[in-house]
């Protein structure tokens, strides 16, 4: 007889810091996300030691990358485009070796804003830097509102045949938008899932692993009034389960 439960997914969540307030932070709808589908969050910490970094790695089963300042463009060969350009030496430092150790162990990956721009750089991208100047589309969105959802966001148009197609079921939707950067070049592997309007990349996967993925809105915070950000999460924590490696 037995009464042990199946163990659950650990879902290795790669915070945000506040050096100022010495803090480490996650939002709530990032855990409550995880663990309404079945998961269970754990927060990583800012050790340096790669041995280190490894081990906590090895403990997850996935890992989520999410929201917060912008990524150094030295880590793709730029140099600084101007003052706006702010970024965390910390956490570039956990997270590009987390993004290259988790695609060596095979293990799902979720981005989301600052996510998307780590990986993606991690894995060999670029990105534009300060989006409001950079992007001369003629109908540039604003992707930083000011007020709350929905009043504030954009639309995103899905790519047709795409990982986002089969979860949403749907060729457009309308998201939130807070981002001071976004993808240039794409990383070798990935594929674009949606775009803004304005030709945004506000999503990406990979064919061949479509349980790595990222997007540039910010689902989290949504989950319960946009049944298409509550499925990003539904997505990531099936393919957790699917992964998760007997132990
Ligand atoms: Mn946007």
């Amino acid at each position: 007889m037995s009464n042990e439960r199946k163990r659950k997914p650990i879902i290795g969540i790669l915070p945000s810091l506040e050096p100022s307030n010495k803090m480490t932070k996650v939002n709530y709808g990032y855990t409550n996300g995880i663990i309404k589908h079945g998961g269970i969050p754990m927060i990583f910490t800012f050790v340096e030691d790669e041995a280190d970094i490894k081990q906590m790695v090895d403990m997850c089963d996935a890992f989520l990358f999410v929201g917060g300042v912008d990524v150094n463009p030295a880590l793709y060969g730029e140099e600084k485009f101007n003052d706006t350009v702010d970024w965390s030496i910390e956490r570039d430092a956990l997270e590009r070796p987390v993004v290259k150790m988790a695609m060596e162990q095979d293990k799902p990956i979720m981005g989301v804003c600052r996510g998307i721009q780590i990986i993606n750089v991690s894995l060999g991208g670029t990105l534009y830097q300060d989006l409001p100047v950079q992007n001369t589309a003629p109908n540039a969105h604003v992707h930083s509102q000011t007020v709350g959802y929905p009043e504030g966001g954009h639309n995103i148009n899905i790519v047709k045949g795409s990982l986002f197609e089969e979860l949403f079921g749907v060729e457009k939707t309308y998201v939130n938008t807070y981002h001071h950067q976004s993808l240039k070049d794409i990383a070798p592997g990935f594929t674009v899932g949606a775009y803004g309007e304005d030709g945004i990349v506000e999503a990406i996967y990979m064919k061949d692993r479509p349980y790595v993925f990222a997007v540039q809105w910010h689902p989290e915070l949504i989950r319960e009034q946009h049944d298409c950000s509550d499925k990003v999460f539904e997505h990531f924590m099936k393919c957790a389960y699917e992964k998760m490696q007997d132990r």
